[in-house]
Parts: structure tokens; sequence; C-alpha cells
């Protein structure tokens, strides 16, 4: 069975979570200490997270992961679209959401894991904004992503949501998301399209 080296809170083991789950494949996590990374470190030969071992593969760094994952389980649902042109569109969109929501999550995500002092006010309400205008654009539709497979665009936009948002089975698996969404701090009905875009993805945190 794949195993998963995790190191939970973070964005890119979630990502993978998130992939693995939406795609069914079945996989046993190895939980990475940050004090002490020796499992991974003797896995991957490296210290960061996530990393798998699978089928005689060794492998770190979630992107590849996730092609990875598409390239070798083909008979589950697909992460990334097959052709050329919506590959770049789904790697642009996956762009605009580091530049949109990923650089101002990073300056409370320091905070919460107490890494800095103080709250980063304006980057909480730069990444407030985000919110604002991505609830805004699902007015128009139900979710991110466009074409036929690309599940990829609505899997990086949960990813980002579930710490402001997370469910409460993502809070019983790692009690630290109860602290981001704290710090996040959306309240519920906040963003009400948000939340609903985000309610099928809960179940595959
Ligand atoms: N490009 C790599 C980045 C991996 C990475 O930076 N992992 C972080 C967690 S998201 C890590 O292990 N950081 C060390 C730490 O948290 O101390 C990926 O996408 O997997």
């Amino acid at each position: 069975m794949l195993k998963l080296f995790e190191l939970s809170p973070s964005p890119n083991n979630l990502k993978v979570v998130l992939a693995l789950n939406f795609k069914g494949i079945p996989y046993k996590t190895e939980r990475v200490d940050p004090a002490d990374r020796s499992n991974v470190v003797e896995s991957s030969g490296q210290e960061l997270t996530p990393a798998i071992e699978d089928r005689g593969i060794r492998l770190n760094d979630s992107e590849a992961i996730l092609q990875y994952l598409d390239a070798n389980y083909s008979d589950t649902p697909r992460l990334f679209p097959k052709d050329r042109a919506n590959r770049k569109r789904c790697e642009e969109w996956h762009k605009r959401l580091n530049a949109e929501i990923g650089r101002h999550w990073l300056p409370p995500f320091l905070f919460a894991i107490k890494r800095v002092e103080e709250l980063d006010a304006t980057a909480l309400a730069a990444f407030h904004g985000s919110l604002a205008n991505f609830e805004q654009e699902l007015s128009l539709r139900g979710h991110f992503a466009e074409g036929p497979d690309d599940a990829i665009c609505d899997l990086r936009m949960a990813m980002w949501l579930a710490y402001a948002m997370p469910g409460e089975a993502l809070i019983d698996r790692v009690g630290l998301f109860k602290r981001f969404r704290e710090v996040y701090a959306v309240e519920p009905g906040r963003y009400p399209k948000l939340e609903k875009f985000l309610e099928p993805w809960h179940p595959l945190m």
C-alpha cells in the first residue's frame, strides 16, 4: 500500500491527502515529526514533506507526487487535463491562487504556528479581500474548474480555504486547524458560496 510521509499542518501535505482521497487510492500515513525527520530522510534522501513510497518508487515534492498519481493510477479520476492547452490553463490558475491567496495566507500561518510573534493584519486583510473576490466569481458558477479532468483547479482552492474554513473532521485529525480557523477569522456565513463550494471537499481532508 502507498505510504505517505506527512507533516499534517502543511498545505503541500494537505494537497496530496486531498488528491489521494479524491482518487480513492488506499494509503497509510507515516507522521513526520518536525523535530526529527529521520524517517522521511531515510526514505527520500531529503527532509521536506510530503514524500511517498509506492510500488518500489520513492518520491518527494507534492507536484511531482500529483503527476505520479495521475500517471500511475489511470483507472482513478484524473486531476490534470490530458491536453496541453487545458494543462496550461490549470497552471495559470495555480499561479493566480499562489499570488492572490498563498502569498497573503503565509504571514498569518506563521503567526498561527508561532514562528512569528505578531499577526500581520495587512496580510490578513488582503487574504480576506481575495476570498471576497473569489466569492464574487462563484456567483457565476458553483466551482472553479472549467473543463473535464481539471479537478486540480478546485482541489487547489479547497486546500487554501481549508485553513480559514476547516471542517470538523480535519480539526479532529489535525488539531492545529482549530487555531488556523481562529487566526484567519472567517466567521460562518461570511462567504456562503465558498462554504458551499468547500462542502464536498471536507470528507476528503
Ligand atoms: N516543493 C515542495 C516543498 C516541500 C516543503 O516545503 N515542505 C514543507 C512543508 S509544506 C516542509 O517540509 N517544511 C519544513 C518545515 O516545515 O520545517 C513540495 O511541493 O512538496
